[in-house]
């Protein structure tokens, strides 16, 4: 793959046998720093009135805003007299099981640099402004928080199982492309989605996905797309929810998971709740151009 390193997008001193490295705040340029400004600017007139308000409303307790790069430092001291979470810079996706690590100990690694002009509307890794605008306001959420922490911990005995392709998936499913029933309607907290001009829009609004009520063990056996819009969303009814279904021991969800045939990503299975059909015309249609 080709790395950030590669890029020449990475900055600040080598990493740590963590990962993580020197934010080198100082070392953004103003052009970067705008870069943020734009992405904020235009995402959150976007994601208001579609993004969860527990995202919404973390966005103003974080003071996240369109005044340059954060610096990771000062936004993980407000965070951390929240949740206990830190947010700790990395150059890259780091190996799972240093990820998992992190996530175990309340610690979010998210990217240093900022995407280039020319990805400016997609980029596949996760840059500072998906991590940051996408993750980092849920996990000022006390609930979201302890998911994510408990994810963490999962993450660590799912590999020790062999099992690590069935917790992947809920992660993508909920923390990357998760849709949350709210008493306003349907509205969008995974991070993938909420740091995506395009997919805010397409994963509430376009005829084309397929959109089904929670359910770990038929999430835990769907594939997913990486490289476009997802042919089917999950939709929890509360972060509550979220966490007491996974707030348990997964040995008994992998043996009964495991051997059953996977789902494709935009196939109905029996007995799933179906909250919209889809059309899959945009998938017809050949997806991203
Ligand atoms: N590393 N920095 C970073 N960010 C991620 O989101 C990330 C990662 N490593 C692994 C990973 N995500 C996925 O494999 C998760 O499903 C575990
Ligand atoms: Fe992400």
């Amino acid at each position: 793959m080709d790395t950030a390193f590669a890029k020449n997008r990475y900055h600040g001193a080598p990493r740590a046998d963590d990962y993580t490295i020197d934010q080198a705040w100082e070392t953004y340029s103003p052009a970067e720093h705008d870069r943020w400004d734009r992405l904020f600017r235009r995402q959150k007139e976007i994601a208001t009135g579609r993004a969860s308000k527990v995202a919404l409303d973390a966005m103003h307790k974080l003071e996240l805003s369109p005044s340059g790069i954060p610096h990771m430092g000062r936004l993980s001291d407000k965070l951390e007299k929240i949740t206990g979470w830190r947010v700790v810079p990395v150059a890259e996706l780091v190996p799972d099981e240093v990820f998992f690590d992190h996530l175990a100990n309340r610690r979010f690694p998210a990217g240093a640099f900022i995407r280039p002009e020319e990805e400016f509307d997609y980029l596949q890794e996760p840059d500072i402004f998906h991590d940051i605008f996408g993750h980092v306001p849920m996990l000022a959420d006390p609930v979201f928080a302890d998911f994510m922490e408990a994810y963490g911990k999962g993450g660590q005995r799912a590999m020790r199982l062999g099992q690590l392709h069935n917790l992947a998936r809920l992660y993508w499913y909920t923390v990357e492309f998760g849709l949350i029933q709210e008493e306003d309607g349907l509205r969008i907290y995974g991070a993938g989605i909420l740091s995506s001009p395009h997919e805010t829009v397409f994963a509430l609004e376009d005829a084309s996905p397929n959109r089904i009520g929670f359910d770990l063990q038929r999430l835990m056996r769907t594939k997913y797309i990486i490289d476009d819009f997802q042919q089917t969303y999950f939709v929890i009814p509360s972060f509550e929810a979220l966490l007491e279904t996974c707030y348990k021991d997964f040995g008994d969800v992998y043996a009964e998971v495991k051997g059953q045939p996977d789902y494709e990503a935009n196939e109905l299975a029996p007995g799933d709740d179906v909250i919209t059909r889809g059309t899959l015309k945009y998938f017809r249609d050949g997806g991203r151009k």
